[in-house]
């Protein structure tokens, strides 16, 4: 049987970077993902990057492309019900910005990365089974082209999605679970058109949500709030545009190039944190372990957290014969999870037309956007969420 030290399941953002963090430490991590790499790469997801992720990628030794390529945004609109409002994040933060780059670039960085350092990852690895995490032993096993393997290691990181495998492997008593589920989704479009305006856009309108995004001065990512009911075939592309002018400002509207999608999905919104993460040699990290709505921007910002704090941890395990960081990742990572669902929650609350929403509700959305215009200091706790809070 193949020993690793860590094994990791899923080969998103989560997985890609525990393992370039802890092989820069000298911890042998290998990684089963159930899809293919390609799969893996055609997923449209965040385009959003917090400071601290981006230092997590230059510190895992993949921030060259970041760099070169990413766009530093120093500011987003807000706008409401015809009502627009720019947050300065750099001014109302200090100096701090996000930076736009894809997830696909993010992984894709992290995927090179690992071909480069000869690191072993087990693309299309069926029936994942996690063995034995409760004691000193822990076990994976697989079926990859048709044949069962399995390895032992001394920790496996369920980095493996809402879906995945490893949060479902813990007994239900062991488990307490925080979820909301709302009455919508987002219809995103990507296209080969140039951004309406050089910085996002997240605008509240009667008629629901939508948000201007890019990942490039060519490539523009956009969405709108849709019903669960709506399926993909529904939308054609001329309906989609029509329907984003619709929600956006006159200028904004007039501002928008329209060209063929390149991707187009619908997405459902939820709220979802699981507690606790660790289950004796188990560790739940990123979306396997949290959900939060796509408004803040946040679900890859804290995948990458929770990385970055059971990194740490595993790094003294190994270095310092300490668990302190191993019996702490839990506490560490929800104290941060918590806040970060507690600003997409908000977020999404203000700015989506909820069909169950009363007159009284609605005036509380009007009143939440009425103090932001008028309070530089709600302002700032927009700003100092968006570009992250620290870890
Ligand atoms: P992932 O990316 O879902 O990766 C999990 C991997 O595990 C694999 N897997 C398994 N492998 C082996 N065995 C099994 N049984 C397995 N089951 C699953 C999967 O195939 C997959 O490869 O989770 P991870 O790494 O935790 O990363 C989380 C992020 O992907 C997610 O939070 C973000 O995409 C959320 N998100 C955004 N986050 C941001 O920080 N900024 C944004 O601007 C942003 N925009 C978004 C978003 C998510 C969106 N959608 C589609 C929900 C916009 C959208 C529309
Ligand atoms: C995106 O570009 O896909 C994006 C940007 C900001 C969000 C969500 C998604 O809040």
């Amino acid at each position: 049987m193949k020993r690793y030290q860590v094994a990791i399941i899923g080969s998103g953002p989560a997985g890609l970077l525990l393992g370039a963090l802890l092989h820069k430490a000298g911890i042998d991590a290998i990684i089963l993902e159930r899809q293919s790499r390609d799969y893996v790469l055609a997923r449209i997801r965040a385009g959003v990057l917090e400071q601290g992720t981006v230092g997590l990628l230059h510190e895992a030794g993949v921030g060259a492309r970041v760099e070169r390529e990413g766009l530093v945004h120093g500011g987003f609109a807000l706008n409401f019900n015809g009502h627009s409002l720019r947050i300065d994040l750099a001014d109302l933060t200090g100096g701090k910005t996000v930076t736009v780059y894809g997830q696909t670039e993010v992984t894709r960085d992290l995927m090179a990365h690992r071909d480069q350092i000869g690191a072993t990852t087990v693309y299309e690895a069926k029936d994942v089974s996690l063995e034995d995490f409760d004691g000193d032993a822990p076990r994976v096993s697989y079926t990859k082209d048709g044949q069962r393997h399995q390895i032992a290691c001394d920790f496996i990181a369920g980095c493996d999605g809402f879906h995945g495998i490893s949060r479902a492997s813990v007994p239900d008593q062991a488990l307490s679970t925080f979820e909301r589920v709302y009455p919508f989704g987002w219809l995103g479009v990507l296209a080969d058109v140039p951004p309406c305006s050089h910085e996002l856009i997240y605008a509240g309108h009667e008629r629901g949500f939508a948000l201007c995004s890019m990942r490039s001065l060519t490539r523009s990512r956009y969405y709108i709030q849709c019903s669960l009911e709506d399926r993909i075939d529904n939308w054609s592309d001329q309906a989609f545009w029509d329907e984003l002018r619709r929600r956006l400002d006159p200028a904004a509207a007039e501002a928008v190039v329209t060209g063929p999608s390149i991707e187009k999905s619908i997405a459902p919104l939820r709220s979802f944190v699981a507690e606790p993460l660790r289950f004796g040699r188990m560790f739940l990290v990123g979306d396997a372990a949290h959900i939060v709505p796509p408004t803040g921007a946040k679900g890859l910002n804290l995948a990458a957290s929770d990385v970055h704090y059971l990194s740490q941890a595993l790094i003294e395990f190994y270095g310092e014969h300490s668990s302190a960081g191993i019996d702490d990742y839990s506490r560490r990572a929800l104290a941060r999870i918590w806040k970060a669902e507690r600003f997409s929650w908000s977020l999404t609350t203000l700015l989506h037309r909820f069909d169950t929403m009363t007159p009284f509700e609605r005036r509380m959305q009007d009143a939440e956007f009425a103090y932001l215009q008028s309070s530089r200091s709600a302002c700032a706790s927009v700003a100092e969420n968006y570009v992250g809070l620290p870890f």
